[in-house]
């Protein structure tokens, strides 16, 4: 489970990722020069601000007006000049550690790797007779950013470390301390909206703006000698030493004003000082207990390996891509590993690229998309064992749902929330734009409410946590549903419809060539409403509470359009059957009712289950690095192992970094494995990872599935470790294609439900099971908690 290379990263895209959810850093693995990018995942631009827009309520009749007359150029203009608040705030970059050694570039026996077991970043190398070696870990226990420096002869280990940032700072020493104070810009203009000053700072005695503080100190083992002054923290005659990091903001919550918030240094200092009483021993088994409880909950192994290990990284997946099946192993836990490391209890949500930014102006403001991306970072969190990952983005919901009251009261005047499909630390809810720079196109989706709400919901589905249902869960989720009951009209034939409505991102077109966005009632609209009403019904009736309510979503639900096919046989994308701007957009928003919702299922809705998979069909193999996972999850769904196994190979296409490059169309990895949208973007990373273990496991359909998509490329192989919805556990191994034992364990008791094709044994325990019940083609028994329940084929 190593990533490893022969060279340093020359780009960023070759470094190698570490982090505690909090304080992550990329490690370059230079040898004359280490460079570690740093971050802290609360360091953003701008603060709280009014982002509601009263006009956008006054507009609404006549933008629906509009619209129902077919005048779609007007009804963006009057969009444009009406709806949109600011754009949101960016995801900051907080410095580098620069290390600088005195030995010059030339190395033999260089060797850097992350070890995603241990959680580590290693570089070593040899000069003359002395080997190098550091290493660098992020501890979630320690809060610190720790790197373990080596020489193999005494004396030999000499460099000055020092401190910068791109951001408005300075580094200072102070007594046993190198320090790095800053403070972030008041406001950063997203990258595709080119203004005069795109970063914008105040007075660094005025500003608004959020402080920042870091701290590094250093430790000897041994020999040698350390002192700090104006150029750094130096290091000379040693053998061993290591470096303690770390670093705090002002930030004070996502409703407070930044500055002057809490006090940065002291938090900084308290840390490394903690850190600094313990021994290096004591450090490193904390963090890898910490690390190792979550990431070895999970293990797959695909068969024999195609490419040798030794082969670096960069090269297995020039050379043999998913044809390598460890490759495809390392490309799942490398999903799990990123959100260890981006997205824990207390932290911020994983953003656009986890915790890792190294521009003041990232592409998309590296913020929080709520359309797609943002989503997807958490589809393995439940499925692969890292529930306590997902809690972050469940926090982040409810924060959300703080700020979208007043959204939708006063853009739209509708009671509950409701949030648009970009926010930031500050919890943004309304369309961003600057106010009418924005387009419609994806400013205009008030969506993203019950698209989160599914995830309060799954968290439950998995887990089964009653009280979180009742006490968090239902209460964002019913008053998300409060928006939708206010935000559907009338559609003059006894129906309901949305209005304005987009399909993400794309537009169709009409019979005169010309495109557009904004019309009525898009699939997904639909599809995502629809499903939230289904799970606020379901979840009053677990707990019950509010019959009434349920019955007004019920006789909703009720006048709400259902699918209707094409005229390609697709899954229609709009209300009605417009032609694509693109058939092959990246977006498959019309297709969430199959994945990521479950609502169009071949036994639930057979026609329409075809007509998404002939919608998929047309939209074709390619794709951005975050539409190749999508699609990679749909084709799960679809039961088509080997399809989904050629996106995956899709995915582990190489993409060389020129820095600058945004493709909408061809996406990969880099060389660190990190997603190619092209830009990075995480997304992609976490939506193979669930698509992976879709493939192996599903359980959204009323039952268990054993190995539903299994590829033919991947005849043998276990996975230990996946969890099922209701509450179950699964491990399954399988050779010749088909299942030979699977382990079940129930950690809340209650019925499993298995569907099999082939018959199936049951086995509790030691004993031989009793009453296994056979429907048509679905096991069911009654599972005690803990007890392992051992499945088998009974022709085998
Ligand atoms: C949405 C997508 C883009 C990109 C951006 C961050 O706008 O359509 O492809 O992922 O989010």
């Amino acid at each position: 489970m190593n990533l490893h290379y022969e060279k340093p990263a020359r780009a960023w895209t070759e470094a190698l990722p570490v982090g505690n959810g909090r304080l992550g850093a990329m490690v370059f693995g230079g040898i004359e020069e280490e460079r570690m990018q740093l971050n802290e995942d609360t360091l953003w631009s701008g603060a709280p601000q009014e982002w509601n827009n009263p006009k956008a309520r006054a507009a609404l009749p006549e933008l629906r007006r509009l619209i129902a007359e077919g005048k779609y150029e007007e009804a963006e203009a009057l969009s444009k000049a009406s709806t949109m608040g600011p754009y949101t705030q960016s995801y900051m970059p907080l410095g580098d550690l620069r290390l600088r050694f005195y030995h010059g570039n030339w190395a033999s026996d260089y060797r850097r790797e992350l070890d995603l077991r241990g959680g580590v970043s290693r570089t070593s190398y040899r000069i003359g007779g002395v080997r190098y070696v550091r290493e660098t870990f992020a501890s979630f226990p320690d809060q610190v950013l720790v790197v373990r420096l080596y020489a193999s002869k005494p004396g030999r280990l000499r460099f000055r470390a020092r401190l910068d940032s791109p951001l408005r700072s300075a580094a200072e020493p102070a007594g046993e301390a190198l320090l790095l104070r800053g403070h972030c810009p008041e406001r950063v203009d997203p990258n595709y909206y080119d203004t005069d000053e795109p970063i914008r700072y105040g007075d660094p005695e005025r500003t608004t703006a959020m402080r920042f503080e870091g701290r590094l100190q250093v430790r000897l083992d041994g020999p040698g000698t350390w002192r700090i002054d104006d150029q750094g923290l130096h290091v000379e005659g040693a053998e061993r030493c290591t470096l303690l990091f770390a670093a705090a903001t002002s930030f004070d919550g996502f409703d407070r004003a930044p500055n002057p918030g809490r006090e940065p240094g002291p938090i900084a200092e308290r840390a490394v000082r903690a850190a600094l009483a313990k021994s290096d021993a004591e450090l490193f088994a904390a963090h890898a207990a910490d690390h190792r409880a979550l990431f070895d909950r999970v293990e797959l192994r695909l068969g024999a390996p195609a490419a040798p290990d030794t082969l670096p990284t960069d090269r297995r997946i020039r050379e043999y891509g998913a044809a390598d099946p460890r490759l495809v192993e390392l490309l799942f836990q490398y999903g799990r590993y990123l959100l260890i490391a981006s997205s824990r209890p207390g932290t911020q949500p994983a953003n656009l690229q986890g915790i890792w930014n190294e521009e003041p102006r990232p592409v998309w403001s590296s913020n929080y998309t709520l359309n797609i991306n943002a989503q997807m970072n958490y589809w393995p969190a439940e499925v692969c064992h890292l529930p306590e990952c997902h809690e972050p983005f469940l926090q982040f919901i409810g924060e959300l749902a703080a700020n979208g009251r007043r959204t939708a009261e006063v853009n739209y005047g509708c009671r509950g929330w409701t949030a648009h499909h970009n926010s930031d630390v500050w919890r943004q809810t309304a369309p961003p734009g600057d106010y009418g720079h924005g387009n419609p196109l994806w400013a205009n989706w008030p969506m993203a409410g019950p698209w989160l709400c599914a995830h309060l919901w799954e968290h439950y589905r998995f887990g089964g946590d009653l009280r979180y249902l009742r006490d968090t869960a239902y209460p964002i989720m019913k008053e998300a549903a409060l928006f939708c009951l206010d935000w559907l009209i009338d559609d003059g034939a006894g129906g309901l419809m949305t209005s304005p409505s987009t399909s993400p991102e794309h537009r169709f077109r009409l019979p005169d060539g010309r495109t557009h966005a904004l019309s009525e009632s898009s699939a997904m609209d639909i599809s995502l409403i629809r499903e939230l009403f289904r799970h606020c019904i379901e979840a009053a009736r677990e707990l019950g509470v509010d019959p009434e309510f349920a019955e007004e979503l019920r006789a909703t639900m009720r006048q709400l359009p259902p699918h209707r096919i094409g005229k390609h046989g697709q899954l229609q994308e709009w209300s009605r059957d417009f032609d694509d701007e693109d058939r092959v957009h990246r977006h498959v928003s019309h297709l969430y009712d199959v994945y990521p919702g479950d609502a169009v299922t071949k036994s639930a809705a057979p026609e329409w289950f075809e007509a998404a998979k002939a919608s998929l069909e047309r939209r074709g193999d390619g794709g951005t690095g975050w539409s190749l996972g999508w699609k990679v999850n749909l084709w799960a769904r679809f039961k088509d192992g080997n399809r989904a196994l050629r996106l995956l190979s899709n995915l582990l296409t190489l993409v060389e970094d020129d820095g600058t490059t945004i493709d909408l169309h061809r996406g990969g990895v880099y060389a660190n494995l990190f997603d190619a949208h092209p830009p990075f973007q995480i997304d992609g990373n976490f939506g193979a990872t669930a698509g992976i273990a879709e493939l192996l496991l599903q359980s959204h359909d009323g039952a268990i599935e054993l190995l539903p998509a299994l590829p033919d490329a991947w005849p043998e192989g276990r996975v230990r470790g996946l969890r099922a919805r209701g509450g179950f556990e699964v491990s399954i191994t399988w050779r010749g294609g088909r299942l030979e034992q699977a382990d079940i364990v129930s950690r809340r008791g209650g019925e499993c439900r298995i569907r099999s094709r082939t018959p199936l044994r049951v086995r509790a325990g030691d004993s031989a099971l009793q009453s296994v019940l056979e429907g048509e083609d679905v096991y069911r028994f009654a599972a005690s908690p803990g007890t392992v329940y051992t499945i088998f084929e009974s022709n085998r």
